[in-house]
This record gives structure tokens, sequence and C-alpha cells, in this order.
């Protein structure tokens, strides 16, 4: 398929690159884009060139599928040379989304109209790389320094009316249709004045000293944690500012060369590509239908319910939310309104939207109001019963053919199902808190789960921008049974030998958004002590948790009451060393006899992660999870597993299962609570595979 051709109108070469699905600049789009636009400027008959995409997008960006392989010429760089060398103007024609090299492209193009929907970005640093074609030298230039700055270290879309504003679209245009003839007459309007090219514009460095860019350093810090190419972006920036084009161009390659050979961009890339392969669902075909969602019921107007409904609501959904009183009915859509009330302080929102987004929810006392609902979510009491009492009822009051959707966070769907008497009809919604912020879903496929409820559920993922990972039933499904184990390790590293702030500091270090014990004090005490004395004594390892539960017993359940394996200052969150605490773990290693011996942080975080890993191997191999990519997506988007190390399989790749599975052999001999290694890792670092390997051979 021709993926870049040419036409001629009047004296206007149209160059159209048609490469779906994005335009990715392919090799093949590369040199198409060379050959095509030196032959137009070489044509008498042409006097300015076009360049146009067909399909839903302008270029968005490099094609990513060839990272990591041998490079293939012509390089972006070179396209984009040749482009803005051309001695005729060159018009960009934008549309969707120009992103990274797409706009890159569009900068080395003279001028640029834009439909006025489309947006730009130069998201490279999501991917651990920046912009190397030009990006950080030509953006500071047209768009102004701040504003390059931010939008290169952000990776943000930004829409072309704010860059019409900063000067770097020239025209914008409101419809589809119109795009392309005005592309051509603004082309045609400036065969005299010739070229304008973006290279040459200068920038006042005088204004950019190491001051500003520290400054901007410093308010980006906290965001950038632990991630490598942010500050590669600033100091090719910072080059923009000081060094001529050709010299900025070199000083960015050079960063470039660098971020595409640290590890983190191998682990952006792997987390972008996990992220998309997790609707691909054995026996989900195109073909399988869905059901219709138009309305959405909710049970539980408390905090996750409410949550739970917006993601609905936003997405243009109806949502009926049910509670069994009054007061917490309208105390349930208070706080759904102030959520969205929230947003207009921010400027995210209007009133006018706020009242638009709260029209689409009624509120009821009764299931039977529930009769019409495609969907119903109870998001209720984590206790069996009650769940059941609510299928029942669910049983009683839905439509034929409507989902029936539990949101436990880890009890047997399959148990729920058989409550109902339509199991096919049942699955579980696993929503992460805050539910209307946490991006994750975990899709929970119980045996009897209809394949048209489980497509119509990952299709509806999509369209409330949750990314919906399927999950097979186990105690805690993929997320939650992991961090178990995540628990288990951070409660023994204390009574073994290491102060709670230690540990919590190694696995923040690690990139974790804060530690595990802080977590837990956060999350509540009381619910791992509730869940500890519902399984019982013989059934979970005492020594690890009798110092929790004491300190639950002596009414610190963590930040809720101010008090918990932190102590905390009234109205602040952060933790602090807790003498009860301590004095605590130290009467519990001594009524143990456990000589406490603390150990480096480094050591933490191997057991810490590994524990995660050797639980990921377990479930993947019980086929409760499809994937090892779709954990590390779990991982990442539920738990703030740090992006930049690509989740906890992926990191374990990174390792190498054969040093892994050593570890893990060496930490059961120290402590036989850890279980046993996982088989499916044993086998895959005797065969020297990877799980890369393992998903590449099971693909679904
Ligand atoms: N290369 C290859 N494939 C890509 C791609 C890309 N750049 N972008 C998307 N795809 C595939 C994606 O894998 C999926 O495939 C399909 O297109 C639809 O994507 C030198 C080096 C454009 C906003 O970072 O942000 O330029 O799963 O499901 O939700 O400076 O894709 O269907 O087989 O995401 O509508 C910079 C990345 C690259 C943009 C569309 N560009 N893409 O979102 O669809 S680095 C980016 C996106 C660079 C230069 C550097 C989004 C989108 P499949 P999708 P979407």
């Amino acid at each position: 398929m021709t993926v870049i051709s040419s036409t001629i109108e009047g004296r206007i070469a149209i160059v159209t690159a048609d490469n779906p699905p994005v335009n990715a600049l392919s090799q093949a789009v590369r040199e198409g884009l060379v050959r095509e636009v030196q032959a137009m400027a070489a044509d008498d008959a042409v006097d300015a060139i076009v360049i146009a995409c067909a399909g839903r997008t302008f270029f968005a960006g490099a094609d990513i599928t060839e990272f990591g392989k041998p490079p293939m010429n012509p390089s972006l760089p070179d396209v984009v040379e040749t482009i803005e060398a051309t001695e005729k103007p060159v018009v960009a024609a934008l549309h969707g989304t120009a992103l990274g090299g797409g706009l890159e492209v569009a900068l080395s193009c003279h001028y640029r109209v834009a439909l006025k929907s489309a947006k730009v970005g130069l998201p490279e640093v999501m991917l651990g790389i920046l912009p190397g074609a030009g990006g950080t030298q030509r953006f500071p230039r047209i768009a102004g320094v701040e504003n390059a700055l931010d939008a290169i270290v952000s990776g943000r879309h930004i829409s072309v009316v704010e860059a019409h504003k900063w000067g770097a679209v020239d025209q914008l245009v409101e419809d589809a249709d119109q795009l392309l003839p005005a592309a051509i007459k603004l082309a045609t309007e400036k065969v005299s004045e010739g070229p304008r090219r973006t290279g040459d514009i200068s920038i006042d460095s005088g204004k950019y000293d190491p001051a500003f860019f520290n400054a901007f350093r410093a308010s980006v810090a906290k965001k950038t944690r632990g991630y490598f190419a942010p500050e590669q972006c600033i100091k090719a920036v910072e080059a923009a500012v000081n060094m001529p084009l050709a010299e900025g161009l070199k000083a960015e390659r050079r960063l470039f060369m660098e971020c595409m050979g640290n590890p983190q961009s191998a682990a952006l890339r792997h987390m972008f590509f996990a992220e998309r392969q997790v609707s691909r669902i054995p026996g989900i075909t195109k073909e399988t239908p869905r059901r219709d969602i138009k309305k959405v019921g909710i049970i539980g107007a408390g905090t996750m319910g409410g949550g739970i409904a917006m993601n609905f609501a936003n997405a243009g959904i109806e949502v009926m939310m049910l509670e069994l009183q009054q007061d917490a009915l309208d105390r349930g859509l208070k706080v759904v309104r102030g959520n969205y009330e929230r947003s207009v302080k921010s400027g995210r929102l209007t009133m006018g939207q706020v009242d638009e987004l709260m029209a689409r929810f009624t509120g009821t006392l009764s299931y039977d109001a529930l009769s019409d609902c495609d969907l119903i979510i109870e998001a209720v009491f984590e206790k069996m019963e009650i769940k059941k009492q609510v299928f029942a009822e669910l049983d009683r009051v839905a439509k034929k053919g409507a989902i029936l959707a539990s949101n436990t966070s880890y009890l047997d769907i399959d148990e729920i199902a058989a409550s109902t008497s339509r199991p096919e009809d049942v699955i579980g919604l696993h929503f992460f808190s805050p539910a209307n912020v946490m991006r994750l879903l975990e899709i929970v496929r119980a045996e009897k789960t209809a394949d048209d409820v489980l497509a119509t559920a990952v299709d509806l993922a999509k369209k409330i921008k949750k990314v919906g990972v399927v999950a097979g039933v186990c105690h805690g499904f993929i997320g939650n049974r992991m961090l178990s184990k995540y628990g288990w390790v951070s409660a023994i590293s204390v009574i073994s030998g290491n102060k709670p702030e230690e540990v919590d500091a190694a696995l923040f270090d690690f990139g974790m958004p804060m530690g595990p014990l802080t977590m837990a004090d956060m999350a509540g005490l009381d619910i791992g002590y509730m869940n500890r004395q519902s399984i019982g004594r013989d059934n979970y390892d005492t020594r690890a948790f009798d110092w929790q539960d004491k300190l639950v017993e002596a009414g610190r359940k963590g930040l809720k009451v101010g008090a918990g394996i932190y102590d905390y200052d009234e109205g602040s969150r952060a933790p602090k060393p807790s003498a009860f605490t301590e004095n605590i773990i130290d009467e519990e290693s001594k009524r143990l006899g456990i000589t406490r011996t603390p150990k480096a942080a480094g050591d933490i975080v191997e057991r810490a992660i590994l524990a995660l890993v050797n639980e990921g191997a377990k479930i993947l191999a019980e086929g409760k999870a499809y994937r090892a990519s779709d954990i590390d997506v779990v991982y990442a988007n539920g738990y703030g597993f740090p992006p930049f190390r690509g989740g906890p399989m992926h990191y374990a790749d990174s390792l190498g299962l054969d040093a892994v599975v050593k570890k893990l052999h060496g930490f059961i001999k120290e402590d036989s609570n850890w279980g046993t290694v996982a088989p499916l890792i044993e086998k895959l670092a005797a065969e020297g595979k990877t799980f890369a390997d393992f998903d590449r051979e099971n693909a679904a």
C-alpha cells in the first residue's frame, strides 16, 4: 500500500500520508516523505507544498514498534531537515493528534493550519525519551521557552487553540472539510514570501539563565522523582536557549541517545504497549455481541459508590444511585456535586458543566426503581452475606439481560453469581479508590460470566477511560492478592529488625508513591485486623502481624484516628515514628524470641518486590491473569508501582529470572513462611526465558 502519495492542485503539491491506524512515521513513511517533498520541490509546476495525513490523525509520532531495533534510514531528523530546507513554502495541515515526531514534522514545515479540535504535543518523555527530531530546539523558538519546557517535560497534549495563541499554529479551521482548502490557500499566499523557518528564530538567552531552569527543575521535582528523561529534556531546552540551532540539534541527539540507552525507556515502552494489550481477551472478538448500556444503577452512595457513578456520568451515561436511607442518599449526591465543584475551582469544569453532569444522576430508596437499568453495580459492605442479599434483590428486580456487577475487592464472584438465577449476567467490576480518579479497573470473569457480558465490560472500561484488566476469580484477584504478600514482607521486615520508617524509605526510594506501612496506616490497620480475625490464626503468619494487631487493639487504627504504626499531629497526614509502636515491636520480638537484625534498604526492596513477582507468577500460571504484562498494568495503575520500572514482572525480567529464582530460594531458606517458588518462574528460568517470552508464546 502506498503510504505517501502526491497530487498537484493548481500549482500547489499535496503530499498525503496514509499509514493507519495513526500515521506513525515508519521507515516507509519517512522514505516516502523525503522522496515526495524533494520531487515536488524540484517540480517547476509546483510553487508550494502542503503535507497532510489521511485517516484519523496527522502523524502521531515515530513508529514505536521500530524502537530497540537497528535504525533504518532516513532518520526522522533527516526528514525534518529535508522539509525545513525546502526552498518552496511547506504548509502542514493538522488534525487529530500531531504528537512527538508528528509535531516535529509540522514544526519543520514553514506554516501550520489546524482543525480546531486537533491537539499537538511532545509526549516522548512518557516513553522515557525526549523529542529527538528537533522538537526541543524548534518548539521553544516558535512557542516560547516556558510553554515548550512545560509541554516537553509534562508530555501533555495541547489544544491547537492554545498552540495558536503561542504562535506555533498559524490558522485554525472549524470543520474538517475546510482544512485542506485552507492549507492550499495559505500555501498559495506564501509563495511570494517563501519559507519561514522555525530554526531561524532566535531566543533571547538572557531571559532564560540557569536560575530560570533551576526554578523549573524545582517545580517539577516531585512529579518527576525517579525518572531519568525529564532532566535530559530540560538540558535539551537549555541547549536551545544557549546554542545556535546546529549545536543545539547535536546536543539534543546526544541526550536522546542517552535516554534510549536507559532501561527506563524500555520499561515505559513496555507499559505503553501493555496497556493496549489488556483488551485482547481469549474468546472475545469484534464479532462477540455487546449489550447496550444506557442506564447504570449503583447500590450504595458512599465514597466508592459515588466515585464509581461519576465515571459513568462523565461518559454521558445516566446513573441511578440507591441507598436505604434518604439522608445517606442526599449525602452521597452532595459528595458527588462537591467533587465536581472542586474541578470548577481548578478550571477543569464550568458550573454549567457541573449542572449538566449532575442532571445525569437520579436517586432512589427502592430496588424496584432499578428495573430499567442495563447495568447494576453494588458497592456495599465487604461481607459475603450482605452481597448475597443485594444480589437476591437484584435478581428479583433487574430486567432480563441486565448485567449485575459486584465491586468487591476480593470476594468470590462465583459464589455471588450462584446466589442468583442468572449467573451468566454476573461479573466483577473492581474499582480502585478514589474510583473517579484511579485508572485501573479489574474486570473479574466468573466461571459462568457470558462472553457478551465480558465483552461489554471490556468496552465499557475504555468508554469510562479506565484501563480494564480481566482477572479470574481468586482471593484478591490480581492486585490485592499480590498486595497481601507485599504487606507480609513489610510486616516481617519490621518484626525481624527494621524500623517502620526504614522499610517505608526503602520502597519510597525504589519509586513507590509511599511506603507500605504508611499505606497501611492510610487504608486503616483495622481492615487487615478484621480480615485476619475472620480467617483465623492458623491461616496466616502471626509472627508478622501480631505487632500490628496489638496496635489496633490499643485503638491505633491508623491515620483516620491520628495514630497507627506512626503518630500523626492534629490535622496532619505526615507520619511520625512512634515510641508506642517501637515499644510494641520490642515487646513482641522479645516474646517471639527474635533477635532483631536490620536489613539494608536494597535487601528490603528485593524481598518486597520479588514477593509481588512470585505471587504474580502463580496468578499467571493459574490463568487468573492472561498476561504477565496485564499484571504490570494492574500494579502500575492500581498500586503506584513506578512505570519507569515497567511493572513487577518486567522488572523481574530485567533482573533475569535465573537470578530471581536463586534469590527466592534464599528467602525461603531464611523463612519458610515465604512458601514456594512459583513453578512458572523455575520453568522459564530453566529455559532461559522471560515473562515477555511467556506472553508472546501465549498471546491471546
Ligand atoms: N507507533 C506505533 N504504533 C502506535 C503509535 C506509535 N507512535 N501510537 C499508537 N500506536 C498504535 C497503538 O499501539 C494501537 O495499536 C493503535 O495505534 C491505536 O492506538 C523522534 C522518537 C495517538 C493518542 O508517544 O498517544 O515521536 O493496539 O489504542 O487511544 O521525537 O496512540 O490497535 O494494535 O492508543 O485513540 C511519540 C503515542 C512517539 C504517541 C491515539 N508519540 N500514541 O490514542 O489509540 S516517540 C507518542 C498515543 C517520537 C520523536 C520520538 C495514542 C494516540 P493496536 P491507541 P487512541
